[in-house]
């Protein structure tokens, strides 16, 4: 059953002079840079998915073989009768798998700042399970603590898979999950996807696929500036780029300027030497050691954790 949708913290749904403000303040930095969540407008969104398809792109199909091939384990390891949470549920894709592995599940409760996505998610999900109950909320995972759940003291399991936790700073992700703890509440679960160290030879294709579609997700944010706000950069006058930062374990995509030149938004004039990057995206990988650590900081203990043969990536059962 869908139930009324419950909106939370609507003025976090990214309001344009969020991203106006956002791009004037990271372009005058020092280091240009820009906040990674401005990737997924409409066109990012797709090509994320188009992303997630790619062979060198192994962390989506590497979690779903986990999420399937260990569902009675994961199933056995989580309340009955659990009420989940996804934070950033989008298409609620790998939702299905977690539902289907659990033993009666009572509700759903799909978290998401993007409408377009959250509604039609949570009436599949309606359909595909008669039984669960389905509360959509509409709002943001940044602010965490001015939501509150319509659901009494039912048993909550976190869900926040595809190891979006590793696109925050580490300060960003203690402080998401001392949220997520106050949200959830005491005697909850929180089932987290994270992504694992690993040889440069794998992952560095991952970020920089041979067809180039991740070039062209990174390029689609000076394209939504020339779009939504009165941008002039010329797309062909500058690069993707993905590196491995080995000092802060994660690889990070810049957008490399290819020449000395320069850009207008809103009416706003900003220069760039040739070779100047903005630095778009962090993508933390974690050993299960220093992802233990973190968990802790965020008032969590790891209790049990689901790794795929290759040692690729891991599922993560927080109590
Ligand atoms: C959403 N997130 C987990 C992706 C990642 O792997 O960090 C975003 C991404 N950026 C480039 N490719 C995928």
């Amino acid at each position: 059953m869908m139930l009324e949708p419950f909106l939370a913290n609507e003025h976090h749904a990214a309001p344009d002079g969020d991203f106006l403000d956002a791009v004037l303040h990271g372009l005058s930095l020092p280091k240009k840079s820009l906040p990674s969540r401005f990737l997924y407008d409409a066109r990012g969104s797709d090509l994320f998915e188009h992303i997630t398809e790619l062979p060198e792109y192994y962390p989506t199909r590497t979690e779903i073989g986990l999420l399937k091939s260990q569902a009675s384990e994961i199933g056995a390891a989580l309340p009955s009768r659990a009420v989940v949470v996804e934070f950033g549920s989008g298409s609620s894709r790998k939702t299905e798998l977690l539902l289907a592995a659990l033993d009666r599940p009572a509700a759903y409760v799909p978290i998401d700042i993007s409408a377009a996505a959250l509604y039609p998610a949570a009436r599949r999900i309606a359909q595909s399970f008669p039984d669960v109950d389905v509360y959509p909320v509409l709002g943001g995972f940044h602010d965490l603590e001015r939501m509150r759940l319509p659901l009494g003291d039912s048993r909550l399991v976190g869900f926040f898979p595809g190891s979006t936790i590793g696109n925050f700073s580490q300060l960003a992700a203690v402080e998401f999950l001392l949220s997520a703890r106050r949200l959830l509440g005491p005697g909850a679960v929180f089932l987290l996807g994270v992504d694992l160290q690993k040889p440069l030879d794998i992952l560095l294709p991952a970020y920089n696929d041979a067809d180039g579609v991740t070039a062209a997700f990174n390029l689609n944010l000076l394209a939504r500036i020339n779009r939504d706000l009165q941008g002039t950069f010329d797309l062909d006058a500058f690069e993707h780029a993905a590196i491995y930062n080995e000092r802060y374990q994660r690889i990070e995509m810049h957008l490399r300027s290819l020449a000395a030149q320069s850009a207008g938004v809103a009416g706003r004039t900003f220069c760039f030497a040739a070779g100047e990057t903005i630095h778009t995206e962090n993508s933390h990988k974690y050993t299960p050691e220093v992802f233990e650590r973190l968990a802790r900081d965020g008032g969590w203990e790891v209790s049990q954790v689901f790794v795929d043969e290759n040692r690729l990536f891991s599922v993560q059962l927080l109590a």
